[in-house]
């Protein structure tokens, strides 16, 4: 497989999953070097972030995009390596991200039906693409770090949620009292920020202080032969349309930690739009995160939308990004 290089001209391949779009730079990108991923994300960060600010920000992008950054991969086997961003900085991992990106490469011809390893900053993850054009991911362990804690929320009835690793740290919370679809967004936004500001004022994080930086609401899903339905606020402000591969993850992981989902048993996911993932787990082997992982599986489909070439105009000040 070929890998984004700064001699080629910049060319984009925009997809969404579940109404939750990624754009992946296919070439003509900056070159992070070798070293693992978490290094090159690093690298990204302190040296190419007008890459991020260019793809990710208006004027050429906006608060929903997930970008992806492709790099050779770090460990042999894998078909590539990625780096995940959006509108106000990089991301570990991301579930809908993944599986856009295996459309993409699809779409490019560079892959076929089969499983493909790669490489992210928080580990590698599996994907599957499936003769019909479905994707399976297998996410990174996921586990839940702390249980219904319980949290004043300004202006707000106090909340409890589960603190769970699904790739990215997510709060999720149960009784936020919200209907979870579109006609609310503006109440769920709202409530969702001031969770996410509420828990850095307590001083709750995940596991070695790490920022909790997606929230998660959950409630009843609309179709009967659905499980779950969630609204999650992503770190850069806007919600994520699709069922969130990582905050899926997340619930898992709290799921079986209640012992409320066994391994295997399918449960289906709607996002906010109604876009669903369906999701399992198995248990992770022993050791993982002392013993209380799991390894989550999500099932979603990503279409291609755009394929275009980036311009830079040397006169346009926005050129990079606002
Ligand atoms: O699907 O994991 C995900 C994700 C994270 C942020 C937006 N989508």
């Amino acid at each position: 497989m070929s890998h984004a290089t700064a001699s080629l001209p910049a060319r984009i391949v925009d997809s969404h999953t579940g109404g939750e779009p990624t754009r992946v730079l296919v070439s003509g990108g900056p070159d992070l070097g070798s070293g693992t991923m978490a290094e090159r994300r690093q690298r990204f960060r302190a040296e190419h972030d007008r890459w991020r600010r260019a793809l990710a920000t208006e004027p050429r992008g906006n608060d929903v995009i997930v970008g992806a950054l492709l790099t050779p991969p770090e460990k042999a086997g894998s078909v590539c390596g990625v780096v995940f961003f959006n509108n106000v900085g990089v991301i570990g991992m991301c579930g809908h991200g993944t599986i856009g990106l295996v459309a993409t490469l699809a779409y490019l011809g560079r892959i076929g039906a089969g499983r493909h390893a790669i490489d992210t900053p928080v580990g590698t993850v599996s994907a599957e693409l499936h003769a019909d054009g479905r994707v399976t991911v297998a996410n990174v362990p996921a586990y839940r770090h702390l249980a219904q804690v319980a949290l004043e929320v300004p202006g707000h009835s106090l909340v409890h949620g589960d603190v769970a690793w699904g790739g990215n740290w997510f709060f999720l919370c149960h009784d936020h009292g919200l209907p979870l679809d579109t006609q609310h967004l503006g109440g769920l936004l709202s409530l969702s920020e001031r969770i996410k500001a509420a828990l850095a004022a307590a001083r709750i994080t995940g596991a070695g202080g790490a920022e909790i930086d997606h929230v998660e609401l959950l409630g009843p899903p609309r179709e009967a032969s659905h499980h779950g339905r969630s609204f999650v606020l992503c770190p850069g402000g806007a919600y994520d349309r699709s069922p969130c591969g990582t905050g899926t993850s997340a619930k898992l992981a709290c799921l079986a930690a209640d012992g409320a989902l066994a391994p295997g048993q399918v449960w289906q996911q709607e996002s906010v739009i109604g876009s669903v993932f369906e999701a399992r787990y198995e248990p992770a082997p022993a050791g993982e995160h002392g013993g209380a992982a799991v390894l989550p599986f999500m099932t979603g489909r990503a279409f291609v939308t755009l394929d275009a070439q980036v311009v830079f105009e040397p006169e346009d000040p926005f050129a990079w990004g606002l």
